[in-house]
């Protein structure tokens, strides 16, 4: 898969799932501008390695509950890129929470980081791509939490159900124009949204028992089936869901 001069955008890509696709795009030849939310040091290493690649990267400090600091985003990824080829909307948080401690704030925080950032980052987005005549790709990191429940997770399995509809119309909204929209469904990948909660050995071993592959996922396990959604590869795949768990869903016993 050759990704030489593309122009990729990355939510949620100083770490984790983020940073494992935005650091395999530029590994294969993509510019790419990446977003996060909190830790400069952390988003500065993971621009070190994509520009290490010979590639124009960027990075963007932004809070993607707030609609002023998107449009401030769109207007500096005009500002960095003339065009966009592929968007990677990958930002999102778990906080675990017992559904009667879940309030209206914290539900409306992950709702808009979630889901309502990435409805209007992509509105933007694919008007550049169409704008610009790209027939470009876009995937929603979603995840086995749209198709299955969790009990500390009412908040957060809500929002990937809401990502995968979303994913659904946009597939049909934007494919007239020849861009393809897919949902990547990763299973328990170790990295930081769950890190507290798998330190608790008796659940990381009930998770891990729950995967044929025997063991849990790592980000960089995510960025093969990433890339190939948003791939020249890909001329037909468009308004799937690819599930990417280790066996974990089909695994009832
Ligand atoms: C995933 C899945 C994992 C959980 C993360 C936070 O969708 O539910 O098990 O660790 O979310």
């Amino acid at each position: 898969m050759d990704f030489k001069n593309k122009n990729a955008i990355v939510t949620g890509g100083s770490r984790g799932i983020g940073s494992a696709i935005a650091i395999a795009l530029a590994e294969k030849g993509s510019n790419v501008i990446f977003t996060y939310a909190h830790n400069d040091d952390e988003a500065g290493k993971t621009l070190d390695k994509i520009r290490s690649n010979g590639v124009d990267g960027h990075s963007y400090r932004i809070n993607q509950e707030n609609m002023e600091e998107i449009n401030k985003f769109i207007e500096f990824v005009k500002l960095k890129f003339n065009t966009v080829d592929i968007l990677i909307n990958n930002a999102g948080i778990c906080p675990f929470r017992n559904y009667f401690d879940i309030d209206k704030p914290l539900f409306e925080k992950v709702w808009k980081i979630n889901v309502e950032s990435h409805f209007f980052i992509t509105q933007e987005i694919s008007k550049i791509m169409i704008e610009n005549n790209i027939k470009g790709k876009i995937l929603f990191i979603s995840s086995i939490s749209a198709i299955v429940g969790g009990e500390f997770q009412a908040h957060y399995t809500t929002t990937k159900s809401g990502i995968n509809g979303m994913m659904h119309s946009l597939a049909i909204i934007l494919g007239k124009y020849g861009i393809m929209v897919n949902s990547l469904e990763p299973g328990t990948i170790l990295t930081d949204i769950n890190r507290d909660d798998l330190s608790d050995d008796k659940k990381r071993k009930y998770m891990e028992s729950r995967i044929p592959l025997g063991r849990l996922g790592k980000p960089e396990d995510m960025a093969g089936p990433a890339l190939f959604l948003v791939s020249d590869e890909n001329t037909y795949v468009n308004g799937s869901e690819l599930l990417a768990d280790g066996g974990m869903l089909v695994n009832l016993q």
